[in-house]
């Protein structure tokens, strides 16, 4: 047993000199989070793999020693001591692994609990909109340092290209009268706000977020099913069209976001042939500046997202990522 929790503590050792911190190591590859859920998602993810780690090592050593020191010994033919239908032994390793299960079960619901948890009025409310291939974020309401709360809610969607062309009023009539799973076709659970950060191909759409505030996010889709992640936040959600009849939280909350910085966000659902340019950043700032944001954005309504960036001192262009060059067009039959 010496040799084995040796064995043990030289494998943490060198995991722990192979990368730059003990902290690094202890979060066995995954990204440093940057929400609280984050951190408590990641401990879960930590304490899970020691365990398993502890596990795995007993039962390495069990194999090893077995095969060791329990080989057939030359010339010798006898059987060695059967313990088959030992019911003491067999209900041990029955009974082990359910108290295993039962501890990961859990701890696993105390953190899904708090990684899903919902609290009401959150700080600042974001509509997100996911299509082929890229983001809408919106400001539904964000609530300023002196407690006034901006409302920038504008509608509910109807069909998601009505937001250039005007609703057909015979087309809205048909939808009335339409028999139930076609009504379904109506896509007016997307929501519309005042300010809004679309994303092109050219551009990345930037999503500036405050720290230290609560942030609730609304997700839907207009088209095939997306889905909404930030590395960072150590937290994806699929993104479905429908969401109500599909059965989806479409809603999630993170309580704060800890470190102002660029954190690149992704599409993580195969959503189409350029599903892999469907990126887009958050920009954690100030909630100083955040607010400042905001008031440009109010104030501008014609003023691009960059230039609301710009006069935050911000970058006004994304930083984690740059959009997907198709080189369309610049290829020819010979290359
Ligand atoms: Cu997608």
């Amino acid at each position: 047993m010496k040799q084995v929790s040796a064995a043990f503590f030289l494998g943490v050792g060198a995991l722990v000199l192979s990368s730059c911190s003990a902290e690094e190591a202890l979060r066995f590859g995954w990204p440093k989070g940057i929400t609280p859920e984050a951190e408590d998602m990641r401990h879960l993810w930590t304490w899970s793999v020691i365990a398993a780690l502890v596990m795995g090592v007993l039962v390495w050593g069990l194999t090893f020693w077995t095969v060791t020191f329990h080989r057939k010994k030359p010339g010798g033919d006898e059987f060695p001591r059967q313990t088959a239908y030992n019911v003491p032994l067999e209900l041990t390793y029955t009974a082990i692994p359910f108290v295993i299960i039962a501890v990961l079960f859990y701890f696993t619901i105390i953190v899904q609990n708090d990684v899903e948890g919902k609290q009401p009025n959150p700080d600042v409310v974001v509509d997100v909109t996911a299509f082929q291939w890229n983001w809408k974020f919106g400001y539904r309401t964000v609530t300023m340092a002196d407690g006034q709360v901006y409302n920038g809610f504008e509608k509910d969607g109807s069909p998601y290209d009505a937001q250039v062309a005007e609703p057909d009023p015979t087309e809205e009539e048909e939808a009335h009268n339409a028999p139930d799973d076609q009504k379904n076709n109506v896509r007016n659970y997307l929501k519309f706000d005042k300010i809004e950060t679309i994303g092109t191909s050219d551009e990345i759409p930037v999503l500036v977020l405050p720290t230290g505030k609560r942030i609730e996010f609304e997700i839907a889709a207009a088209d095939v099913i997306h889905s909404f992640w930030v590395p960072e936040f150590l937290f994806k959600r699929d993104v479905l069209p429908f969401p109500k009849q599909n059965h989806t939280d479409n809603r999630f909350q993170v309580s704060s976001i800890d470190r102002e910085g660029a954190f690149v966000g992704r599409c993580a659902e195969m959503c189409g042939t350029y599903h892999s340019m469907m990126n887009f950043e958050v920009r954690a700032v100030s909630p100083d500046q955040f607010e400042d944001y905001i008031d440009f954005r109010e104030a501008n309504p014609n003023a691009t997202n960059a230039q609301a960036l710009e006069s935050i001192g911000q970058s006004p262009t994304a930083i984690t990522t740059k959009p997907f060059d198709t080189k369309r067009g610049t290829q020819t039959a010979s290359n």
